[in-house]
């Protein structure tokens, strides 16, 4: 596979920052070389263009940065649009989860009917409305299917980019109030940590992929690395204990792989002033490795 590695470093969405060094942190864990000895081939577009947060206002505290994370999203998107039409994979680096506005609106442009795994510790399916902080990366998935402000539903000009029943969140465990009325309202399947427990992540996988990839639907995968238990994955800005383990983890992406129809990705909330020798970077490049063919043996 021809993979194209796009930086998005973002931290417009979040309000811990950091996450801003993630494309650099997750390169510098050596990504390139190991995807190439997996047998791809990799280009590297380098970092699309983020603001920086002390150079613009910030504007309403409900939606903070919303004029430029839209203005991000717009430049994302055509990136990974040209990668796709190019035959090329998109590997997206986040940043904060906000990157994932652009991303999979650019997907969307190529694939119509594009299923989600969303694997996160949250559901990032938030409006204004409901949302406690205003953080922008905890509405990306309610905007994509056409929920909330117009200006972040509309990327690209149109919307819906997904129908919610597409989309299935892997290792929720901090939702609030009004995101869970509204996750129920749109009958987004949400497979939370005590699912896991219960059922084991090789069955949630299997129907995750099954809901995502039905009718030969292609897949994106959007890997939040706060889905990790934080022993895992120290360096991530929003920490909620109880999450998924090193196994866990590894097994999820080893089972989308083997699935066959992940046609981008992408990697986000690395954030590397909160991580230790950047241990959450190269766990990430780990499970970027076995998301894309790694195999014990
Ligand atoms: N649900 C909360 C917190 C949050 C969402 N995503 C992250 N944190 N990383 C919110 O602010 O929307
Ligand atoms: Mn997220
Ligand atoms: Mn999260």
């Amino acid at each position: 596979m021809h993979i194209r590695v796009i930086g998005a470093p973002i931290d417009l969405g979040a309000d811990r920052r950091g996450v801003d060094i993630g494309p650099s942190a997750i390169r510098y864990a050596g990504l390139h070389d190991h995807l190439r000895a997996l047998g791809h081939t990799v280009s590297d577009f380098g970092n699309i263009h983020v603001p920086q947060p002390e150079s613009r206002p910030i504007g309403s505290p409900k939606l903070k940065y919303l004029d430029p994370i839209v203005e991000v999203s717009e430049e994302l998107a055509n990136v990974v649009t040209d990668a796709l039409k190019s035959d090329q994979f998109p590997l997206i680096l986040g940043g904060d989860h906000s990157m994932a506005l652009g991303s999979i609106s650019g997907v969307a442009n190529v694939h119509k009917n594009l299923g989600i795994i969303w694997v996160d510790a949250h559901g990032d399916f938030n409006i204004e409305e409901t949302s406690p902080s205003g953080n922008i990366h905890g509405m990306i998935l309610a905007a994509l299917v056409g929920q909330g402000n117009s200006r972040l539903t509309h990327i690209g000009g149109w919307a819906p980019k997904l129908n919610p029943e597409n989309i299935v969140i892997v290792g929720a465990r901090d939702l609030d109030p009004g995101e869970q009325e509204l996750l129920r309202k749109h009958r987004v399947h949400v497979y939370t940590m005590s699912d896991v427990d219960r059922y084991g992540m090789s069955n949630i996988m299997s129907q995750a992929i099954e809901i995502a990839g039905r009718q030969d639907q292609p897949i994106h995968l959007s890997l939040d690395m706060d889905s990790l238990d934080p022993r895992e994955a120290p360096g991530v800005g929003t920490p909620v204990r109880g999450g998924l383990s090193y196994r866990e983890a590894h097994l999820a992406m080893e089972m989308v792989s083997d699935c066959k129809h992940m046609v981008s990705m992408d990697v986000v909330e690395v954030n590397s002033i909160l991580d230790r020798e950047n241990a959450t970077a190269l766990l990430a490049v780990e499970l970027i490795l076995s998301a894309l063919g790694k195999k014990i043996l």
